[in-house]
């Protein structure tokens, strides 16, 4: 292919792709793998926020997933990027044009209709009220007021304070208010998961505590913590009801931030030992091939050995 012919082309992939990305805002693009993502989904689109392969730096990456493209070999779209990197974030959708994103305590906004981030600096929508300590593994709902209701969760080892929180996004500005949980609900709850049924939220599974220290990373003491009951409250009465229920299968709770840091501690620490060993069975091999080639004379051990 001549250079003509070549840079041609080039221009004429860039002409298709800046025509793709300005008819609807978005990038075709095959995502790098990823967990601790959150996502909505509205008109046949499954939007996709932050994330990373271990939860701990995150993307600032906004993608959907076409749903009614699964299957051909571009489903998935780029957005704008959200003002910060984020992984184990919340996203809520209001129902009309906006994602409400929560990362730690911190709040941001995607208008779904015009592809825009608001605020633009890293800083998160000026929200007052009540302090809501960070938290991850956290749950948040919309409420049917409009009110977003967030849960739980845990800040490194620790359950945040207070345990539920409402964010009034109907006022301005935004306010926090701590909720004072109600006889009968989960003191102390993480990586659980939660949803509104009616007037009703509901809440199940994930690990508790006693008194308010999660042990994230001892699996035994973990697993006699996992969570078998469903909790719900009645949003409007503030009343929360309990059900349990029996385990039936061997647990596993999602690795969290700092159990991944054990993971991949423990991956580092393998892999050295492998390393070592390697280097240790080459020596060994090389001091034996070595000796191997010492010419046996007589007297010697392998001279002996070879009669
Ligand atoms: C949707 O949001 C717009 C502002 O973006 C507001 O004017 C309108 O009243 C909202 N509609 C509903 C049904 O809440
Ligand atoms: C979202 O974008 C649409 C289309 O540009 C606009 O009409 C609407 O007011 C925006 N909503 C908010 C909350 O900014
Ligand atoms: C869930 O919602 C349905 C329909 O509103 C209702 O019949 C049911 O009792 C609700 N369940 C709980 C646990 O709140
Ligand atoms: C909570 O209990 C655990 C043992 O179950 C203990 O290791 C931890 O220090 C306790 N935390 C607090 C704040 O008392
Ligand atoms: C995990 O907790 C159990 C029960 O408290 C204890 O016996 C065990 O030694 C702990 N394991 C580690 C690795 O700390
Ligand atoms: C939580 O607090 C908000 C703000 O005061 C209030 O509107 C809401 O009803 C409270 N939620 C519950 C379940 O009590
Ligand atoms: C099926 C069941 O056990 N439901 C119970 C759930 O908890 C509430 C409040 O304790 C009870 O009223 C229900 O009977």
């Amino acid at each position: 292919m001549n250079l003509f012919r070549k840079n041609f082309l080039s221009c004429l992939i860039l002409i298709f792709t800046f025509f793709i990305t300005i008819s609807n805002g978005a990038t075709s693009i095959a995502p790098a793998g990823r967990s601790y993502s959150c996502s909505v989904i509205n008109d046949n689109k499954l939007y996709v926020f932050g994330g990373d392969p271990f939860g701990i730096i995150g993307t600032p990456q906004t993608l959907y997933l076409d749903i009614s493209l699964i299957g051909t070999p571009n489903p998935w779209y780029l957005l704008s990027d959200i003002p910060i990197s984020v992984s184990a974030a919340n996203a809520v959708f209001n129902g009309n044009n906006t994602v409400f994103l929560i990362f730690f305590n911190t709040v941001y906004a995607y208008n779904i209709s015009n592809n825009q981030w608001y605020p633009t600096g890293s800083n998160g929508i000026n929200a007052v009220g009540d302090n809501i300590q960070g938290r991850q593994l956290f749950t948040a709902v919309l409420a049917p007021d409009g009110n977003i209701i967030i849960y739980g969760g845990n800040n490194v080892i620790n359950s945040p304070i207070p345990t539920m929180a409402t964010l009034n996004t109907n006022i301005s500005p935004y306010t926090w208010t701590a909720n004072k949980t109600g006889q009968g609900a989960p003191q102390y709850i993480t990586g659980h998961v939660a949803a509104i049924n009616g007037t009703h939220m509901i809440i199940a599974l994930g690990a508790t505590s006693k008194n308010g220290t999660f042990e994230l990373t001892n699996s035994s003491t973990l697993n006699s913590n996992l969570n078998y009951d469903i909790y719900a409250l009645n949003i409007q009465t503030n009343v929360w009801s309990v059900n349990s229920t029996l385990p039936t299968s061997i647990p596993s709770m999602p690795p969290t931030p700092s159990s991944n840091i054990g993971v991949i501690l423990g991956v580092i620490i393998a892999v050295v030992i492998v390393i070592f060993a390697c280097v240790l069975v080459f020596a060994f091999c090389r001091k034996y091939k070595k000796d191997k080639n010492i010419i046996p004379t007589p007297g010697s051990r392998d001279y002996q050995q070879q009669r």
